[in-house]
């Protein structure tokens, strides 16, 4: 790993706990909606996006993650506040960055993994997809079947399993009787790993290790990806009600671990990281003063959810135009 792209991965960690944070703060000024913290999942968010190739793979995040997918193109950070602030036109973004809207649906995002990732190897692509899930979404029946459909198409696709320890208020220990989720692979026929997912270098040399293997025809790999939530699940979350103080006190940082890192190889310096962090406050305030005055048609709202719009639809449309 060298000194160049430990130094990168760092520098996006970063730029994802401030964005997260941003957002956060607009969401309690009453400038966004509920939205989703990523701390505690930088590491493995960014090591994962380090090790696919932005030009030919695809993620598809829950909704944690996009704050930290740089990597794959600065419209994903620019889209991903107007989703924030409720505008349509966050609900996709362009080609060519390869890169999902959030997914707030639990699962659903990994049957789609698998399709693309089936159509990817119909077509004769040579890239693979990656699909970020939580520890409590593994209870969805779309991951059983997804994976399954996986494991006997030998689909190009990695599934990281996030497990952060918590479900909103439901601790991993309720949600599977399983001594882990990478194990759930088994009874797919494909591999499973448990890594640590606070060290991004050993996120980006499993998912390394896991795009490897679905370029060269070998099917999927289930990564599980170990750390911790260390804040709350969403703006609308008081986690102070159920999460033990101790268990949160010992959970490790994963920009403190990349900070060590940096700091072992003779890297890091307080100056340095500051100017970073101001480079990235910087950037975030461009994305929200654009978004904030992206001009918004409300009745955009109506144009994406069916090719061809289903009566009541078209009724609602019309009764909320004759309102507004
Ligand atoms: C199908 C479905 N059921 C329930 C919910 C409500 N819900 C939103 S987030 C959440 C917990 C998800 O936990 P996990 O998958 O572990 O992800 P995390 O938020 O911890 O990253 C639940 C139950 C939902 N969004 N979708």
């Amino acid at each position: 790993m060298t000194d160049e792209l430990v130094t990168s991965m760092f520098v996006d960690m970063l730029g994802a706990r401030l964005y997260s944070q941003r957002v956060f703060n607009l969401q309690r000024q009453g400038r966004a909606g509920t939205n989703a913290p990523i701390d505690g999942s930088e590491a493995l968010v960014v090591g994962a996006a380090f090790a696919l190739n932005p030009t030919l793979d695809w993620i598809l995040p829950q909704y944690r993650e996009l704050v930290g997918l740089e990597r794959f193109g600065s419209d994903v950070l620019d889209r991903y506040v107007l989703y924030c602030i409720g505008h349509p036109d966050g609900g996709h973004i362009p080609a060519p960055t390869r890169v999902w809207p959030p997914q707030i649906s639990l699962a659903t995002q990994v049957p789609h993994a698998v399709g693309l990732a089936w159509g990817m190897k119909q077509a004769g692509e040579e890239g693979c997809t990656l699909v970020f899930l939580g520890d409590g979404s593994t209870s969805e029946g779309d991951f059983y079947e997804a994976c399954n459909f996986a494991g006997v198409l030998d689909a190009p696709v990695i599934v990281v399993v996030v497990n952060n320890g918590w479900a909103i208020s439901t601790p991993t220990t309720s949600q599977t009787r399983a001594k882990n989720f990478a194990e759930k692979s088994h009874a797919f026929g494909f591999p499973g790993v448990t890594v640590d997912g606070t060290d991004a270098i050993a996120v980006y040399e499993a998912v390394a290790d896991a795009r490897s293997r679905a370029v060269a025809g070998a099917g999927p790999t289930l990564i599980e990806a170990v750390t911790y939530r260390l804040g709350p699940h969403t703006t609308a979350d008081d986690p102070t009600r159920y999460v033990p103080p101790d268990e949160l006190n010992a959970a490790k940082d994963p920009i403190e671990v990349m900070r060590s890192e940096m700091q072992r190889r003779g890297l890091w310096r307080q100056e340095w990281e500051d100017d970073i962090v101001s480079q990235a406050d910087a950037r975030m305030e461009k994305a929200v003063v654009a978004a904030e005055a992206t001009p918004l048609e409300p009745s955009e709202m109506f144009n994406h959810v069916y090719d061809q719009p289903t009566p009541r639809l078209v009724r609602q449309r019309s009764e909320f135009e004759a309102k507004s």
